[in-house]
């Protein structure tokens, strides 16, 4: 049995024979394992390398990995995240370094062909593929509230689940409810864990995850057949080890007591602290401050001056409101000296400001020169920062509660 189940997967062709056939450039390669490497710096063997060519040279000898994606209740945001590089070469190459056999967003086939491309992927590569879950699985009223070619969503991942080799939740959604379990939560949704307890299960939660991260895992599973190292909720610890506080670059000016007070207000022009707009950061583990989405400097929610929900953490995301103020329980004692701060280092965003961005912009210059004005005013309460006596030297009253 196990002969036939081999060469199914092995004609599937190494990373290499298919980038050359499929013609995808070598440079387009490279800035994928060197993305990779920024994505994954340590914790994994296939990019534990010296330079993306050596990254590269290990890669493209791996057998693609037959890969079944499901998608449950979601946004297809994950999806999406996958597909949207900077770079057009770079969204056709991943879709050719993994073997993509059954996702309902991206195939072709409907209806009954669809039912039976997934029955052919489950028969041709049982126990050798990985199950990617996106989207949370309802469960109240024995599932009713989803149904796939007429089953409850339950059933078709406990299926799918178990003939995999190894699963992944990609997303918050599938690693533990995400939005669709937030209260009132009519449909009982859970994650993948949830109804699969026996089963080797990785959790990238995100809304979405980075999509490198996925793509760090699937690799090295298909390179060495093993999962990498997990925190206590499953989640890899390469990219999950360390709170978005600590790397944030907006951090000088929360150990300083420069907080934002109001989108569009002087601080937030000059990039300041957001923790009183209700930032998570200091409670929330995920790479992104410094491993940035699509390939871009700064595209991150803190980057564009929105501030983090705490989309990976499975308390906070949908369950503490996105503005609220939060206790700090990470350690976040300003520190003996201080980072130098560029000001102004803020992007005015319209994605952050709305509508009021889209003037804000054209105003930057002045309302920089009219914020240094304001802050001479005695008492202005407007002025980020600004102390009730109106010295602008002393910090805000309101500034991190409960932090040691
Ligand atoms: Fe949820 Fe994803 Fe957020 Fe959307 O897996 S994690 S809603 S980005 O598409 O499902
Ligand atoms: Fe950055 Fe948020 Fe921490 Fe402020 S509270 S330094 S914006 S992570
Ligand atoms: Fe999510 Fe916060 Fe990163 S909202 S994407 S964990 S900055």
């Amino acid at each position: 049995m196990l002969g036939p189940l081999l060469s199914a997967v092995s004609s599937l062709g190494t990373i290499d024979e298919r980038l050359m056939r499929c013609g995808v450039s070598r440079r387009a390669f490279l800035q994928f394992c060197s993305t990779l490497m920024v994505a994954a710096p340590f914790g994994l063997a296939i990019t534990d390398k010296k330079t993306p060519e050596d990254v590269a040279a290990e890669l493209g000898k791996v057998i693609r990995p037959p890969v079944i994606w499901l998608h449950f209740q979601d946004c297809t945001g994950c999806t999406e995240t996958l597909l949207r590089p900077s770079h057009p070469d770079l969204g056709d190459l991943i879709l050719n370094v993994i073997s993509l056999e059954y996702h309902e967003t991206l195939m072709a086939g409907s209806g009954r062909q669809a039912e039976e491309a997934l029955a052919q992927a489950l028969d041709r590569y049982s126990g050798k593929y990985v199950c990617v879950v996106e989207g949370s699985i309802p469960t109240r009223d024995k599932g009713v509230y989803m149904k796939l070619a007429g089953r409850p969503a339950m059933d078709v991942l406990a299926e799918v689940g178990e003939k995999a080799a190894a699963v992944i939740a990609m997303g918050s959604c599938s690693s533990w409810g995400g939005i669709p379990s937030a209260d009132p939560d009519p449909t009982g949704a859970v994650g993948v864990s949830d109804l699969l307890p026996n089963k080797a299960i990785v959790n990238l939660p995100g809304c979405p995850p980075n999509p490198y991260t996925l793509l760090g895992v699937v690799l090295q599973f298909a390179a060495s057949k093993t999962l990498p190292e997990l925190d206590d909720q499953k989640r890899p610890k390469f990219a999950y080890d360390r709170d978005i506080h600590e790397h944030c670059p907006r951090r000088a000016h929360f150990d300083a007591g420069r907080f934002v007070k109001q989108y569009g207000d002087a601080g937030h022009r000059e990039g300041w602290c957001l923790y009183e707009m209700g930032c998570k950061g200091p409670d929330t583990h995920a790479g992104c401050s410094t491993r940035h989405f699509n390939e871009m400097p700064d595209v991150w929610p803190i980057g564009i001056g929105a501030p983090c929900i705490g989309c990976t953490e499975k308390s906070i995301a949908f369950r503490v409101p996105m503005f609220k103020v939060i206790q700090i329980h990470t350690r976040a004692t300003p520190p003996d000296t201080y980072a130098g701060i560029h000001a102004p280092t803020g992007v005015v965003s319209p994605l952050a400001t709305g509508l009021a961005g889209l003037g804000a912009g054209a105003l930057l210059g002045a309302g920089y020169v009219a914020s240094r004005k304001f802050s001479n005013i005695p008492g202005d309460q407007s002025v980020p920062g600004s102390s009730p006596d109106g010295d602008p030297e002393k910090p805000s009253e309101a500034g991190p509660t409960g932090s040691k």
